[in-house]
């Protein structure tokens, strides 16, 4: 519930994101409460042992706001500084999207950004979430950032780009 209203439809909570994708947790809290009975005395201990407990960081709480750190779909794209990414990322799909992938090259689709894994691991769980056969492949970040593709920071694992061409993805599987 909380990604669908940070990232996807915070209007739906009655909430509204600033530019960054922040909200006050205390609003975000009170719209959870009327959600669900079950959830009335939620607190700002057990949202933050929600984002504690997750395998993944996907969220940052400070100075009592919280955000998506990725995964955004909202039509009005957060602001956010291009940064130089690693030389090399890693994309992991499905093998059924190989082939357009490689023709058109890495698209945002529903979200606001391409997402990328750090690591090779990073890239075969997201790939894993499509089927047990997680194809990954290799992105030359370093040579797209440096013709001007746009990078962006997510969390430590997982970076956003605006696009990646085909010419910037390595030719073979890793
Ligand atoms: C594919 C989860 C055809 C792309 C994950 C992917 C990640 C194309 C799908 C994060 C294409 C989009 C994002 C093209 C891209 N033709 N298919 N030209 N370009 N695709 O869910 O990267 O657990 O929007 O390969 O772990 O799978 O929610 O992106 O399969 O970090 O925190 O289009 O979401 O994080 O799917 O996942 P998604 P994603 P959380």
């Amino acid at each position: 519930t909380v990604a669908h209203a940070l990232r996807h439809e915070p209007g739906v909570y009655g909430l509204e994101l600033d530019p960054e994708g922040w909200v006050a947790v205390a609003d975000l809290l009170a719209a959870l409460r009327r959600r669900r009975r079950e959830w009335r005395d939620l607190s700002e201990q057990d949202l933050s042992r929600m984002i504690g407990s997750s395998s993944k960081r996907r969220y940052e709480l400070r100075g009592g706001r919280l955000r998506a750190l990725y995964g955004h779909s909202l039509e009005q794209p957060l602001q956010r500084r291009p940064v130089q990414p690693p030389e090399l990322l890693y994309h992991g799909t499905e093998p059924e999207t190989v082939d357009a992938i490689r023709r058109d090259g890495l698209k945002p689709m529903a979200r606001q950004h391409v997402h990328l894994s750090a690591d090779r691991a990073g890239a075969v769980e997201v790939g894993r979430r499509r089927g047990d056969h997680p194809v990954v492949l290799r992105i030359l970040s370093g040579r797209a950032h440096t013709e001007g593709i746009r990078f962006y920071e997510g969390s430590e694992e997982v970076w956003l780009a605006d696009e990646v061409p085909p010419r910037f993805i390595a030719p073979g599987e890793v």
